[in-house]
C-alpha cells in the first residue's frame, strides 16, 4: 500500500522552522575574503522542500572569475607553495576537524538547498566532506615516484627520477546532487597535492561551498587556496573560468552534455581534464540471489536521494524465475517510502532538487506511459501537505514492459525512477547490461562467487558492486568509461590529474 501519511502540516511547519534558522544569503569567497561581487546580478536560492526562498546568491561575472583566478595564482607562489608536504597535509587534517566541529552547520546548509533526509546527509554527505581532507594527506605523504638507473657509454651511468609537481590552479565545477561530498572529492586532493582551487558549485547548491570558506579561514589556510564563484555555467561563471587561460586544469562533475562544451573549451590551451559524468547504470539480478539483499539494495540504488545518483540504477534486469517476486517486493518497498521534511525520522525519500528538475523527471514518466510502460508503481507527484506543496516531490516509480530502445531505458533520468526487465541467460543479462552509451557502474545480484566474478570482469563500467551498492573505499579508482567520464579520481589515481610529473635525468 502506498504510503499515505507524509510528514503532517504541523511536522512540516515544525521541522521547516527549525532548519529556517540556517537560511541565509550565499557570497564569493575570493582570496579569502566574503564578496557579493561588482555587479547585482544574482539569483533566489530556492528550497526544493516547499519552493521558499532560501537566500540570494549573487552571480559572478568575468571580474569575479578573473579575481578568484589572480589570487588562486599568487597562493602557489606565497606561503601555501612553500609549505612542505607535511604542513600542508596538517592544515588540511585541520579542516576535516573543523568541518566536523561544524558538522551541523553543514548539515543544515546542505538539507537546505537539497532537501534530503538529515538520515542520508548525516551518514553520507557531511562525513565524506569531511574524509575527502582526510584521506588524500594520506596520498600526499606516502606516495612514492618511480626511479631507474641506467648504463651510459662511459660507464658512469645515469639515474632518472620521477618528480611530481602541483599542476597549478584547479577549476572545480560539481554538481547539486551530493555538493558537499563531491566539491570536496576534487578539492581535497587538489590541495592535499600542492594546487590550489577555484570552486563553482551548482546554481541550486551554493551554500555548502560558501561555508567551507569560513572553515579555512578558521583553520588558516592562507588566502587565495580555496576559492568560490557562485553563478551558472554558459555565458557566467562556469563557462568563464573554464576560459580562463591561468586555469591550468579542470576537474568536473556534471551531465555528459556539460561535459562536452567544456572540453571543448579546454581544447584552447591543451588543458587537461577530469570527468565524471552521467550514467544509466544497470542492475544484474540472478535467481541465485539473497533476494532480501538484492531488494534492499535495488531499494537504495534506485531511489536513495531522491534517484539523484549518479551512480544509481535505472536499468534492473531480473532472471525470470524470480522477476514476479522481485517486482512485487521492489513495488511494496517503494511504496514504503515516506515523502517528508529532512528532520523527520520517518521520512524515506526527500523531493528532487528544484521544480525545473521535477518537470524534467515528470516529462520522462509522461513518454514512459507513451511508450508503452505497465506502471508498477508511483509515475505522478505524491499529495503533499499544503506547508509542501510547492516543493519538488516526485513519486518514486518503476516501470515494466518498455523497449530497450525507449526513452526511459535508453537515457539518463536522474529521478526515483527505474525499468525492470526479465532475462533468461547470464550471455542475454551481461549483453543487455553493456547496451548502452554511458559505462558508470554496474550492481550485481548473487550468491554465486565465480558468476560474480565472470560477469563483473565482463561488465563495461568503471565500478562494478556485487551484492552492495555505493559501498566506497576511497582508495579505490573511480570514475567512468564510454560516456560517462574521462580519467580516474581516488587514492593515488588522482596523482594523474592534480599533478604534473617531471622526469629527472642525472648523468653520473
Ligand atoms: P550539470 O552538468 O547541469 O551542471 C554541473 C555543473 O556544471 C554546475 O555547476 C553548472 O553550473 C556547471 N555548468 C553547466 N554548464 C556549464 C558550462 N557550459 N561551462 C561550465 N560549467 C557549466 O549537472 P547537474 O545537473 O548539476 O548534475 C547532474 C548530472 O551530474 C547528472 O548527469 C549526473 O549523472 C552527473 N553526475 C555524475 C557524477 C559522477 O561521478 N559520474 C556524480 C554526480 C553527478
Ligand atoms: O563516492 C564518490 O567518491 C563519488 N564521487 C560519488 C559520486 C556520486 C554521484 O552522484
Amino acid at each position: 500500500m502506498i504510503c499515505e501519511t507524509p510528514s503532517s502540516p504541523a511536522q512540516s511547519g515544525e521541522a521547516l522552522g527549525r532548519i529556517a534558522r540556517a537560511r541565509r544569503d550565499a557570497a564569493h569567497f575570493i582570496d579569502g575574503a566574503f564578496t557579493q561581487g561588482s555587479s547585482s546580478n544574482g539569483w533566489t536560492n530556492l528550497c526544493p522542500l516547499d519552493g521558499s526562498a532560501i537566500g540570494r546568491v549573487p552571480e559572478g561575472g568575468k571580474t569575479e572569475v578573473d579575481a578568484a583566478v589572480a589570487a588562486a595564482r599568487a597562493a602557489l607562489g606565497g606561503e601555501w607553495g612553500r609549505m612542505s608536504v607535511l604542513q600542508r597535509t596538517d592544515m588540511l587534517g585541520a579542516v576535516a576537524d573543523g568541518i566536523d566541529r561544524r558538522f551541523d552547520d553543514f548539515l543544515e546548509a546542505e538539507c537546505l538547498d537539497t532537501g534530503k533526509p538529515i538520515s542520508l546527509a548525516r551518514h553520507i554527505d557531511i562525513p565524506r566532506g569531511a574524509a575527502n581532507f582526510k584521506m588524500f594527506t594520506d596520498v600526499a605523504k606516502t606516495v612514492a615516484t618511480e626511479c631507474f638507473t641506467m648504463d651510459t657509454p662511459d660507464g658512469a651511468g645515469a639515474i632518472n627520477y620521477g618528480l611530481r609537481r602541483p599542476r597549478g590552479v584547479i577549476a572545480v565545477i560539481s554538481p547539486w546532487n551530493l555538493p558537499l561530498l563531491l566539491m570536496t572529492w576534487k578539492v581535497g586532493p587538489a590541495l592535499a597535492l600542492g594546487n590550489s582551487v577555484v570552486v563553482k558549485p551548482s546554481e541550486e547548491t551554493p551554500l555548502t561551498a560558501t561555508l567551507l570558506g569560513e572553515v579555512m579561514n578558521e583553520i588558516g589556510v592562507p588566502k587565495g587556496v580555496y576559492n568560490v564563484v557562485h553563478g551558472f555555467g554558459p555565458n557566467s561563471a562556469g563557462e568563464f573560468l573554464t576560459q580562463h587561460p591561468l586555469v591550468d586544469g579542470i576537474t568536473f562533475t556534471g551531465e555528459t552534455r556539460t561535459g562536452e562544451a567544456i572540453m571543448r573549451e579546454a581544447a584552447l590551451g591543451i588543458r587537461p581534464v577530469s570527468f565524471e559524468l552521467g550514467g544509466k547504470n544497470p542492475a544484474l539480478v540472478f535467481a541465485d540471489c539473497d533476494l532480501d539483499k538484492a531488494v534492499e539494495g535495488t531499494l537504495r540504488s534506485a531511489f536513495a536521494n531522491c534517484g539523484q545518483v549518479c551512480l544509481g540504477t535505472e536499468r534492473v534486469y531480473v532472471e525470470r524465475p524470480i522477476y514476479d517476486a522481485f517486482v512485487a517486493r521492489l513495488k511494496a518497498g517503494a511504496e514504503a517510502l515516506c515523502p517528508g521534511v529532512p528532520d523527520d525520522m520517518t521520512t524515506g525519500i526527500g523531493p528532487l532538487v528544484s521544480r525545473e528538475h521535477r518537470e524534467k523527471v515528470l516529462s520522462y514518466y509522461r513518454r514512459a506511459v507513451e511508450q508503452g510502460a505497465t506502471i508498477v508503481t508511483g509515475g505522478g507527484i505524491p499529495d503533499m501537505p499544503d506547508a509542501l506543496k510547492g516543493g519538488a516531490w516526485v513519486q518514486p516509480t518503476i516501470w515494466t514492459g518498455l523497449a530497450e530502445d525507449s526513452d526511459c531505458v535508453t537515457q539518463e533520468i536522474f529521478g526515483p525512477c527505474c525499468h525492470i526487465r526479465p532475462f533468461d541467460t547470464e550471455e542475454e543479462a551481461i549483453s543487455l547490461a553493456n547496451r548502452t552509451a554511458y559505462g558508470l557502474a554496474a550492481a550485481i545480484w548473487t550468491e554465486n562467487l565465480a558468476r560474480a566474478h565472470r560477469v563483473a570482469a565482463r561488465m563495461e563500467i568503471g565500478i562494478c558492486w556485487v551484492n552492495s551498492w555505493f559501498l566506497r573505499d576511497l582508495r579505490t579508482a573511480f570514475g567512468g568509461s564510454k560516456a560517462s567520464g574521462i580519467g580516474r579520481e581516488g587514492g593515488v589515481h588522482g596523482l594523474e590529474f592534480y599533478t604534473e610529473m617531471s622526469n629527472i635525468c642525472i648523468k653520473l
